[in-house]
């Protein structure tokens, strides 16, 4: 299949991450993509091209446009304040004082769009986050164009940006707006399976009351893990979209074997809900050795359960999410795409 990938992502690299109270070097760094391109080239999965210029539209699609231009001008706004570090915020509208609309100063509105203070916005982030999403828009437009599968080799990642929230090392939900692509451009209805490590809050969110999108989740249980607020298994939908959200949170130190038979009874509701086209958020921070994850899958787990989603015979967009066992990372984000291609009919 083919790969879509720019270099762009690069400028998505914020030096700090607040994590335990300190600030670390991000676990989502540049070099995760390093790792993944050489395994596709060393095992010839395909040829990687560039994304086409998209622009605004796609994003606008499914994100807020207040949030959207915020995310533009964020780091200006904040550097314009005299602030010497990067973007952090430090005080939300809570429960206790639940305000709905974006106040004048930037330390409101970072508080404001943002769902996670360990996402820190830095020179570049904003220019990194469109070029992923103009990946997964140039991506989707393969697969609706008629390839069986493609590859977005989206970074930073996605999933967990809302309609007008970031953070989770998310700014724009490429995911989302993939599947947004896939109707505007003929398709009836979308599933989006999600099996990163952790819950597809932002995507879940964003497509929560519609019945165009089913969006599946298999994760670590929100009691135990990040983003802890979302992701349980009674929230099913709402309105039009009752019955098209499923989530299956499964506990620490989880094996394979659990895990497949959560993603079997997932593939098992894709077909009944009949897609036009499969999006599949592919984080890859199930991997035993994640170091911010608890689940216990092996390199050749991924390869399985690849030819498992091909077996749905389905069109289908990968798009790359989490995954920070970094050297590990190319292995198994390339078992999942080689599993897929070696099944897919
Ligand atoms: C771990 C905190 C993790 C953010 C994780 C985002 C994953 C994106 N103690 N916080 S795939
Ligand atoms: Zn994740």
């Amino acid at each position: 299949m083919k790969t879509i990938h720019t270099e762009t992502h690069r400028k998505r690299a914020s030096k700090t991450e607040l994590f335990g109270g300190e600030l670390v070097p991000p676990f989502e760094c540049p070099e995760r993509v390093d790792y993944i391109l050489q395994e596709i080239t060393k095992r010839d999965l395909g040829p990687v091209l560039a994304p086409h210029p998209h622009g605004l539209a796609p994003v606008l699609r499914v994100h807020d446009a207040a949030f959207v231009s915020f995310l533009q001008t964020c780091w200006e706004d904040w550097v314009a304040e005299g602030y010497r570090g990067e973007a952090i915020p430090t005080c939300w509208p809570s429960r206790a004082m639940p305000l709905s609309r974006p106040p004048r100063d930037i330390e409101g509105r970072i508080g404001y769009y943002c769902l996670a203070s360990e996402t820190s916005i830095s020179d570049g982030t904003w220019e990194a986050a469109l070029a992923a999403a103009e990946v997964a828009a140039t991506a989707q437009k393969l697969v609706s164009g008629g390839d069986r599968a493609a590859f977005a080799l989206c970074r930073p990642p996605g999933h967990h940006a809302a309609t007008d929230m970031y953070g989770g090392y998310c700014f724009l939900n490429n995911a989302a707006i993939a599947a947004q692509g896939f109707l505007d451009d003929g398709a009836t209805r979308v599933a989006v399976l999600d099996v990163d490590f952790h819950h597809g809050n932002g995507t879940q969110e964003i497509f929560y009351e519609r019945s165009d999108v089913l969006f599946l989740s298999l994760h670590g249980d929100p009691e135990d893990a990040f983003p802890h607020f979302l992701g349980s298994a009674d929230e099913t939908g709402a309105g039009a979209g009752e019955g098209c959200n499923v989530n299956y949170p499964l506990p620490p130190e989880t094996p394979y074997a659990v895990w497949v038979e959560a993603l079997e009874a997932a593939l098992k509701r894709i077909r009944a809900y009949a897609p036009d086209a499969l999006v599949v958020s592919l984080g890859v921070d199930t991997y035993k050795a994640d170091p911010i994850s608890f689940f216990r899958l092996e390199s050749d787990d991924f390869t399985d359960y690849g030819r498992r989603i091909a077996g749905l015979g389905l069109p289908t967009l990968f798009v790359m999410e989490g995954g920070y066992a970094v050297a590990e990372i190319g292995v198994n984000s390339v078992n999942v795409l080689n599993g897929f291609d070696e099944a897919a009919t």
